[in-house]
């Protein structure tokens, strides 16, 4: 393990809490990422709904699978979202007078070069830094960044979401940038936790671009969430392979079915596993079990849509005041920015 300087995107206070197993890759020391998702699984598995935090999904199978979704027809999403970010990424800058760009998630999609190109060419420099909690996402990331812009200074954050943008200097005009409706993963209790801890990270000069999908005609969203090719109910399904590597669980996938609707009171898309025939799943590294009855839902994923209107204004009680608002020519996908307020 090197121990070298921090570069000076971290807060003073980080220096200790941060080391470099790569170069230009920090990672959050002592966090152990790997002992989160058994817990995580287990006590959501036990709850009523049963269900399973989201990014359970993202092994190896499920980021491919994930980015079959993407192309998809029927998933209007990644494309629409892109379309304006390519019409508006010079707009969207101009307005955000950074020096950084924190991305949240994996970064490097087509999406954020269109931002990054338009930083370097209004200021001439750029730091980019994507937070990930997969190290294989970061280092593909930096393998691009450096490819394409080898004027970037790149450093990567292996860590949770609020792990990381905690440790970035405040003192330094920040963009952090959070795409693809991912907020729309959240429930009604990580999404205040998020928007209080990413508001208390953000400093005085700081902006945040949010991707959300909008509200819009049933069959549009549901089809979105159930292609003809069966990708998504891959995709979904996928979930159980993962839990069974990581617990050494039973999960049958010839006993599951994938269901899908948009709940029209909480706005959301709701993505279950069905068991189609009853089964026990056993744990035995946990020496727990439970019985999956027959036509019993596990809810794997909800996909929440958004009113653009009503949350500008919900976030402008985290103290973020709308500062610029980008749609497409169908109003599906919006693409807001807000400024931290003083
Ligand atoms: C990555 C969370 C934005 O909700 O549209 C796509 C995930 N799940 N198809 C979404 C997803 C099934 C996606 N997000």
């Amino acid at each position: 393990m090197t121990q070298e300087k921090l570069p000076r995107i971290f807060a003073a206070d980080q220096q200790s809490r941060w080391s470099s197993d790569h170069p230009d890759i920090w990672s959050r020391r002592g966090a152990d990422l790997d002992a989160v998702p058994a817990l995580s699984i287990l006590t959501t598995l036990w709850d009523q709904p049963r269900w399973l935090e989201a990014y359970h999904l993202y092994d190896t199978a499920g980021s491919e699978l994930f980015e079959d979704i993407c192309e998809l027809p029927e998933y209007y999403l990644t494309r629409t979202e892109n379309s304006i970010l390519e019409a508006c990424a010079g707009e969207i800058i101009k307005a955000a007078p950074v020096e950084c760009i924190v991305e949240l998630g994996a970064g490097y999609s087509k999406k954020t070069v269109h931002l990054l190109t338009e930083q370097l060419r209004q200021r001439g420099k750029c730091i980019f830094a994507p937070i990930d909690v997969s190290i294989a996402g970061l280092l593909a990331s930096r393998a691009a960044a450096q490819k394409d812009f080898p004027q970037i200074e790149f450093h990567g954050i292996q860590a949770l979401y609020e792990d990381g943008f905690a440790a970035i200097d405040r003192q330094l005009p920040t963009l952090f940038v959070f795409l693809g409706s991912t907020v729309g993963n959240f429930n009604h209790t990580d999404f205040p936790r998020f928007f209080r801890a990413l508001s208390a990270a953000m400093g005085p000069n700081d902006y945040l671009l949010l991707g959300a999908d909008r509200i819009k005609p049933t069959k549009l969203l549901e089809d979105a969430y159930n292609d003809s090719r069966g990708i998504t109910a891959a995709f979904i399904l996928n979930v159980f392979r993962n839990i069974n590597r990581l617990l050494g669980s039973n999960f049958d996938s010839s006993k599951l079915r994938y269901h899908s609707w948009f709940n029209p009171e909480w706005q959301q898309i709701e993505m279950y596993a069905v068991a189609a025939a009853a089964h026990e799943i056993r744990f035995p590294n946990h020496n727990a079990a439970f019985q999956w009855r027959r036509d019993e839902k596990i809810l794997v994923e909800i996909s929440r849509k958004f009113d653009p209107d009503r949350l500008q204004e919900q976030l402008g009680f985290f103290g973020l005041a709308p500062a610029g608002h980008f749609t497409d020519v169908n109003q599906w996908f919006s693409v807001l920015l807000f400024r931290k307020q003083v």
